[in-house]
């Protein structure tokens, strides 16, 4: 397979102005009729230019006409999926008769078959899977869509815009004919069949238009849509009042479908979600479901204006709209929660995950400028670091001209596919900030790299701040320029207490420096004492800042900063020093020791009643596995999980009664809500009782078990059970056992359970996910399954990364079978193996030795890009 490159990018050579589809819908065989009104671009410098429509392998050719005439195959070549005919008028109607199998479409791409119904996913070139077409995002067209279905078994027909008609033909079938006024390309166009339920509400826009919001799933689901069903409603009110984006067509409807490669889908005015991010109900859902549904439905509502409106002219700029719009879901996020604790969690996210994406061979730009496979491309580096560059503009730009930006922006590109180098434009445009070297942030890839340097002159009166950067070099970029970045600061005394100082003619207690040289001196003045810098204060930036600081300097920036992320990211510095000093430890077979400094902040943070529990709780978590495996230079697992259960349990045995005695004084008794108030509670409460359970008392196994048995929520439920696998409770058998016999019935409940046993620590691991793969509950055709099993495989350290090698083998064998069936959801499967290089030796070898085993099969564009780069 060959990559394409931006640089070869070029207009489309034919337009089409309007897509009239016919779906003649049954399971084994769909017939697709197409009617392409089309004309030659004006804008294309190719006036002559063949039309080359794309299709995929698994679509048949019936029929071809042009302006009614059937075309015979000497007049038109079929090569490599794609239709080419080489004369064409300037304008015509081409007429496109396909067959489909949606039955046996596993790839989940096209149009394809969930339980008893029919959906489909063409983001980003499924539609082609369905019939050949101009599968490119800046050609956007009008959609008619008919569909012919056998009305008793698919009652419910949908596609994107307003249903303009309904009827019964000489057969029987049901008709229905749906229009959509706005132009879209073709990865926003849905379909879905089946016999569902539906809840039905309304909103009133700002213009005072009523809609109507629908939301379709499974009868035995429809109980659990309402939480949603609230979420997009507060969404579309959000989206008005922060953006002054309005809601465009008289209705819009939500489906929720089980199996399903990705989160959800924006497609116009019929979003298809997986199940996993939409259904939710107290006894079903945790917190963190909620929390996740509530942003999933956002971001998709919020890409209606971010995508749809305005789209992308290439995949290249998957990140103008992906990185605009979780920048949106997370300010929707942190407004209808805490906004601290929000940022904590993406940044943790973040640091973890993206960090080492960037920092690994698949790391790559935030505008790419080449892939083999588009589908390897909706990364964290897109979505999460594109989310950073915005809130990077925003911060630069403030509240106010960040708002003039976008409404330029929407104004400006409205049905339009555009450019990140526009989105950027408008926002200097509106804000009169030059933005030029801004741009890199954008073609340059790696997490860059600040170290401060301070130093304080007593009788000036003057704090000098020396920050330097450097971006390391990744896969094809050896260089980098400079960037220019956002970089907040306060200053503290010995005390906690915050000194206002004076930069630029301003005096505050907190500052946003702009850095864009390699290095940079910022004068700080009226500073009355020598301070104590909080740096990159919420996370400005995203990059891995370094500064000198003592123990002491942490322990006072852990409990006094007024800013609520450094206090976290203070705790997680101490914390990973000490983790980092037990890691040596254990690496070099010494019995591991250590005086805790955490011990006294933790202490006072338990005894404080007035602090928010959620940032107690986030404070307390320990840095992850996942966490320290990225910011090691050389990644042992097996040392890693000992150091982090060392400290975990003298934390525990030190402030036994601390955390007792939080759990019991947040064990109350709620009617169960999904506020941020009942969250942080639950939070804090079952973060006590993991470490109070790390000391295997009776009384904190007593507490587990009759949490377990009494919760009226999965949040307590699975926290209780959770802990009792993790701690190996004496009961923890036969707590999963019954768990399963409770909750057999409930797909997403079931597939915690899948992912629990699959991660935990067990000597008999890889034997335990070889019979969840063969037990009832288990289903190789279903995403979210594959995913619970092999996701939680890969996150067990003595199953995964065992020294035999067995555990990469099975996962090597499984991505096989899957690159077959699924591709999308295989190269997915490959990223715990791509990080090989890291590891340490014996364990790199075996990683290298499996990713070389899958490089020998035939693969597919999605493993094939991922592995090979890997090894590269
Ligand atoms: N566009 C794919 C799913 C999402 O990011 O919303
Ligand atoms: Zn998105």
């Amino acid at each position: 397979p060959s990559a394409i490159y931006l640089k070869d990018y070029q207009v489309p050579a034919f337009l089409i102005d309007k897509t009239e589809l016919t779906f003649d819908l049954d399971e084994s065989v769909t017939i697709v009729t197409s009617r392409l009104h089309m004309r030659r671009n004006p804008k294309s410098k190719f006036r002559t230019a063949p039309l080359v429509l794309d299709g995929g392998e698994d679509v048949k050719l019936i029929a071809l006409a042009m302006d009614d005439y059937q075309l015979p195959p000497e007049e038109y070549r079929l090569r490599n999926h794609q239709i080419i005919i080489t004369a064409t008028a300037d304008e015509f109607v081409l007429t496109c008769e396909t067959l489909i199998e949606p039955q046996n479409n596993t790839r989940l791409e096209g149009l394809y078959r969930s339980s008893s119904m029919f959906c489909t996913q063409c983001e980003a070139e499924g539609f082609r899977h369905i019939t050949y077409y101009l599968d490119r995002p800046d050609v956007m067209s009008v959609f008619t869509t008919t569909i012919i279905a056998d009305g008793d078994k698919y009652p419910v027909l949908l596609s994107n815009g307003n249903e303009v008609s309904r009827s019964l033909n000489e057969e029987g079938k049901t008709v229905a004919v749906w229009h959509d006024p706005f132009p879209k390309p073709a990865y926003l166009f849905a379909l879905v069949a089946g016999n569902l339920e539906v809840i039905e509400d309304q909103f009133t826009t700002l213009s005072n238009r009523a809609v109507t919001l629908k939301i379709f799933t499974e009868s035995h689901n429809i109980d659990k849509v309402d939480y949603s069903m609230d979420a997009l409603k507060r969404s579309m009110k959000w989206d008005e009042e922060k953006y002054g984006r309005e809601y465009d067509l008289d209705i819009f409807m939500i489906v929720a479908v089980d199996d399903f490669n990705m989160g959800a889908m924006e497609n116009k005015g019929l979003n298809v979600f997986n199940s996993s991010c939409l259904l939710a109900s107290p006894k079903t859902t945790t917190d963190d479901g909620y929390q996740r549904v509530e942003a999933v439905v956002a971001h998709e509502y919020f890409h209606n204006w971010s995508g749809n409106r305005v789209t992308c002219r290439d995949w290249f700029q998957l990140s103008l709209k992906e990185g605009f719009t979780v920048f949106r879901d997370q300010q929707f996020s942190a407004d209808m929660n805490s906004p601290v604790v929000k940022r904590v969690e993406d940044v943790s996210f973040l640091k973890t995950a993206q960090f080492a994406e960037d920092a690994g061979p698949m790391s790559h730009p935030v505008r790419p400028s080449s892939f083999i496979e588009i589908s390897n491309f909706y990364t964290l580096t897109i979505y999460e670091k594109g989310s950073e560059i915005v809130r990077m503009i925003h911060t630069l730009l403030g509240e106010d001209s960040f708002r003039k930006g976008s409404d330029l922006y929407f104004e400006r590109h409205d049905g339009q596919a555009v450019t990140c180098d526009d989105f950027v434009q408008a926002m200097q445009d509106a804000s009169g900030i030059d933005l030029s070297q801004f741009k890199r942030w954008y073609s340059q890839a790696g997490t860059p790299r600040v170290e401060a340097v301070g130093s304080y002159d007593e009788v000036t009166k003057t704090y000098q701040l020396t920050l330097t950067q450097a971006t390391p070099p990744t896969a094809n970029q050896p260089t980098k320029l400079p960037l220019l970045m956002p970089i907040r600061v306060g200053l503290l005394d010995e005390n906690g207490k915050a000194l206002t100082s004076e930069l630029n003619g301003k005096n505050d207690t907190s500052h946003v420096l702009t850095l864009n040289l390699s290095e940079q001196v910022f004068e700080f003045k009226q500073v009355d004492t020598a301070p104590i810098p909080s740096l990159l204060r919420g996370f400005s930036a995203p990059v891995k800042l370094s500064y000198d600081y003592t123990v002491e300097q942490l322990s006072i920036l852990m409990s006094s900063d007024e800013d609520g992320f450094n206090r976290w990211n203070a705790a997680q510095e101490l914390a990973v020093r000490e983790l980092n000093t037990l890691i040596s430890q254990a690496r070099r077979g010494e019995v591991l020791s250590i005086e805790s400094q955490l011990l006294l902040g933790f202490k006072a943070l338990l005894d404080d009643q007035s602090l928010d529990k959620s940032m107690v709780s986030l404070i307390l978590s320990l840095p992850s596995q996942a966490y320290l495996s990225e910011i090691s230079e050389e990644v042992d697992p097996q040392a890693i999980k000992q150091a982090r259960t060392y400290l975990k349990q003298l934390i525990a045995r030190a402030l036994e009664q601390e955390f007792a005695n939080c759990y019991e004084a947040n064990n109350v008794d709620v009617d169960y809500s999904p506020d941020a108030q009942q969250i942080s509670q639950r939070q804090l409460k079952n973060a006590a009782l993991s470490y109070w359970s790390e000391t295997n008392s009776v009384a904190a196994e007593r507490a587990v078990l009759s949490q377990f048995q009494s919760a009226d929520n999965m949040t307590d439920q699975f926290s209780a059970l959770s802990i009792a696998v993790n701690t190996t409770h004496p009961e923890f058998q036969s707590m999963l056992d019954s768990f399963y016999s409770q909750w057999s019935h409930e797909a997403l409940v079931v597939n915690k359970w899948l992912m629990l046993i699959a991660a935990q620590e067990a000597d008999n691991g890889l034997e335990q996910v070889k019979q969840l793969m063969q037990h009832d509950a288990f289903d190789l055709k279903n995403p979210n399954k594959v995913r619970a099993v092999l996701g939680g495989l890969g996150s067990s350290v003595s199953t995964f990364h065992n020294e035999t090698g067995a555990g990469y083998a099975f996962l090597a064998d499984q991505i096989i079978v899957l690159n077959k069936r699924n591709p999308q959801l295989a190269s997915r499967l490959c990223t715990p193996l791509t990080r090989w290089r890291k590891m340490k030796p014996n364990l790199s070898v075996l990683m290298q030795k499996q990713l070389e085993r899958i490089l020998s099969e035939e693969l597919s564009k999605d493993v094939f890009e991922v592995v090979s780069k890997s090894l590269a």
